[in-house]
């Protein structure tokens, strides 16, 4: 295979007590929102909660809908700062995904927005129940690769992966418990 794409995924980036602390505090404090996506000239309600906050500048369109952040709060900060030592990488903002049961999902889809610049660098936190995370290159479809994203992991996309591969979170058959992740991501005004 050709080199097309930079993944790293760290299990027990967080403690389970952190986590556990993390997920109890973001459920209760994260404004959620259940936007409403057109698609086909249908409109669905996202199959997921979903919630922005950044810097001010930090505007990310995305599925069609202007994201204006709301404001950080202490724990997010707390969290943003444990990756930045960690990764020696900057974000300005994060994309935070509740998926309630075994019957929220992720569609197909590539972090390729303009406003992440061309070779975007995204730093995925995933806390309570393990969901199946699919990647799938763009043009050898059946190639998958599949990570189960563990209570208090991080995985990092980087490099050209945008470029070649796509990612979901498919629904599953087996019931499940819920999982916030929290994807901090920088915009480049
Ligand atoms: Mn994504």
């Amino acid at each position: 295979m050709p080199y097309d794409g930079d993944v790293f995924y760290y299990p027990n980036f967080l403690s389970s007590q952190d986590a556990q602390f993390y997920f109890t505090i973001f459920k209760e404090k994260v404004q959620w929102e259940q936007p409403t996506i057109k698609l086909f000239g249908k409109a669905f309600l996202s199959p997921r909660l979903t919630a922005w906050y950044g810097d001010n500048q930090a505007i990310y369109h995305y599925s069609g809908i202007k994201n204006i952040p709301k404001s950080w709060f202490l724990e997010l900060l707390q969290l943003k700062s444990l990756i930045e030592k960690f990764s020696y990488e900057e974000f300005n903002s994060v994309l935070i995904n509740w998926y309630r049961n075994h019957h929220d999902s992720m569609g197909w889809h590539a972090d390729d927005e303009k406003e992440l610049g061309i070779n975007p660098v995204i730093a995925s936190v995933s806390l309570g129940e393990t969901r199946k995370f699919v990647m799938r290159h763009k043009y050898h479809k059946k190639l998958k690769v599949i990570i189960p994203l563990e209570n208090g992991s991080l995985l990092i996309m980087k490099g050209c992966t945008q470029h070649h591969w796509e990612h979901s979170v498919p629904k599953q058959s087996k019931l499940c418990f819920d999982r916030i992740n929290l994807t901090f991501r920088k915009i480049i005004p």
